[in-house]
Formats: C-alpha cells, structure tokens, sequence
C-alpha cells in the first residue's frame, strides 16, 4: 500500500513487470500498466483529483446505480466514497487453474449518509487482481446484509486508452438490440459487422455475450473484455461537442478513448435479504498479431 498525494493506492505487480494501480477513493483502478510498462487506461490530462470523487477514467465502481435518477448521484455513490482494505484477507496471493495473480480486497460499507439517501445495508466486496500475464480482472460480491429486499443497477466504468477512435472496431455486439442514451434510450438493433465510431455514441447493448474485443491495430494491441453476472455493454465516447462540455475532459482527449463497460443496467439486480450477487470481469491487452485467435 503507498501514499498517492493524501490517497492510499495498493499497487499490484506480476512476476514479468505488468503492474495495476487500485486506489482506496471508490475502489478506482487508476492505472493499468502491460509488462512493457504501456499504460492501458486512458485518463483524462484535465481529471480533478479531489478524493473522494472519481477522477475522470481508470476503471470506476458504478454502484448501487448506473445512470442518472432523482435522488442518487450519478452512476452511484461507490466510486466516490472511500473504501477500506478487507481485513480478512486483504492482500493475497492466490494459485489457481489460470496460475500465480496478485490480488487485493476491498470493501465498502454504506455510511449513516449512504443509508438516509439510499437505505439498504449492503457488504460490497471487491476484489481486484493481476495475473502472472498482466491481465487484470475484478470480482465484485454485493451482500443484502438483512436488509429488506433490494434493486440495483452496475457498472464497472472502464476507460480503455486507444490510438486513434477512428481507427477502433468493436466485435461481439454484433445484431444485438442496444438503447440509445441520445435518443432517451430508444431501442434499436446493432446491425451484422463490427462498431466502428465516427460520432458521439452512448448505448447500453442488452442481454450481450461475455466475450467482446475491442480491436486497436494502430496501438499493436487490442482488448478481450470477459465477463460473468453482467448482461449488458455500455458503449460510450463523448467525441467532440460533449468532450467540450466537461471541465475535467480535455477537447481532443476524445480521439484517445473508449468507454466499454461491462454492466447490468436495462433490468436491475434484486436481492433478498442474506442474497449476493456476484459479477465478475477480465480484462486482457492482446498484441495485434495475436487479437485474432482470442
Ligand atoms: O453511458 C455512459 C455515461 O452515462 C455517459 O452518458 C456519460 O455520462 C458517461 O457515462 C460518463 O459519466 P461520468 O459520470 O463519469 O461523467
């Protein structure tokens, strides 16, 4: 554990030199570095660096909502609270059939506050880890501790670092219905090849596989996005007239960015009291040559 500027940040590093950044304020993976020591994760240049909020990229917790309503802040108040280390186990090294990964674990608690604006006793458990191969990947365990039942929506808000937008596919999605959040979420289908992206797209394709590769030749690598317990993609680059609208975005910072967040957000997650849901995600960075046969 190290001390970012005020923050305590666990940094996890495999055996050939990849390395993972996870950051106490909303269990925030900040950095996300291949064994070439080339950063994955795009954050902004302009991010406001004011914990406990969420600074602009890395791989954000979006709990217990993703998306806008009345009386919860944005996509949840996870990723801006401050989490603490899971004392039961808090760093492990773990062998298992995919080999050596390093791993940390998390867990949030809601607040007095958390509880008068949303007020369910939860145990969010998130446990975030490096395999011997660079690939990171998270677990997220959300418990109803006793509580009455309760709904949720989720996202793991992930912003992945590419060459050039223009020059990025995006296959798996391929004919599936998607809701478009520019048309007030307007249901449409994917049509049969891959996304390619020439303006602003902000969609929530439903009911997706869980493999889907995201395809950057320029950058000599590209993205396989494994994922269980999470039905949706959330596809998201703001391009430019929505880049200019936000303060911690730079306006061509559009161009070097992909949001494809692995979520369940068109029906939401109801638990039972002493009920968890787990939801679990795996990122890997594959070089080009390779991308093909993922
Ligand atoms: O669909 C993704 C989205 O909801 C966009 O509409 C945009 O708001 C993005 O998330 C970023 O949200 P944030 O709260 O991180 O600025």
């Amino acid at each position: 554990v190290r001390d970012w500027n005020g923050v305590a940040q666990v940094v996890l590093r495999s055996p050939r030199g990849a390395s993972a950044r996870v950051s106490l304020h909303g269990g925030q993976v900040v950095s996300w570095r291949n064994d070439r020591g080339e950063e994955l994760l795009f954050t902004s240049s302009k991010a406001i660096f004011k914990p406990p909020n969420a600074m602009r990229g890395g791989i954000q917790m979006c709990f217990p909502q993703f998306g806008y309503s009345g009386t919860l802040e944005r996509h949840g108040f996870a990723r801006n609270r401050i989490w603490a280390l899971d004392d039961e186990h808090p760093l492990v090294n773990h062998n298992n059939d995919s080999g050596s990964k390093v791993s940390v674990d998390l867990i949030l608690k809601p607040s007095e506050d958390d509880l008068k604006c949303w007020p369910h006793c939860f145990e969010f458990r998130l446990r975030v880890s490096l395999s011997k191969d660079g690939d990171l990947s998270f677990m997220s365990r959300i418990r109803n501790v006793n509580g009455k039942p309760f709904s949720f929506s989720f996202a793991y808000h992930t912003y992945l670092s590419v060459s050039d937008i223009s020059e990025v596919r995006i296959e798996g999605l391929e004919t599936l219905d998607y809701l478009d959040n520019l048309t007030h979420k307007e249901r449409f289908t994917e049509q049969g090849d891959a996304i390619t992206f020439e303006s602003e797209v902000d969609r929530v394709y439903v009911s997706s596989p869980n493999v889907v590769a995201v395809l950057d030749h320029e950058k000599k690598h590209s993205f396989v996005i494994r994922k269980e317990g999470l039905p949706d993609v959330v596809v998201w680059n703001p391009w430019e007239k929505k880049s200019k609208t936000m303060v911690d975005f730079g306006d061509e910072e559009y161009k070097q960015m992909l949001c494809v967040d692995a979520a369940a957000v068109e029906r939401a997650i109801t638990l039972k009291p002493g009920e968890e849901w787990t939801g679990k995600l795996e990122l890997s960075a594959v070089s080009s040559t390779n991308c093909s046969d993922q």
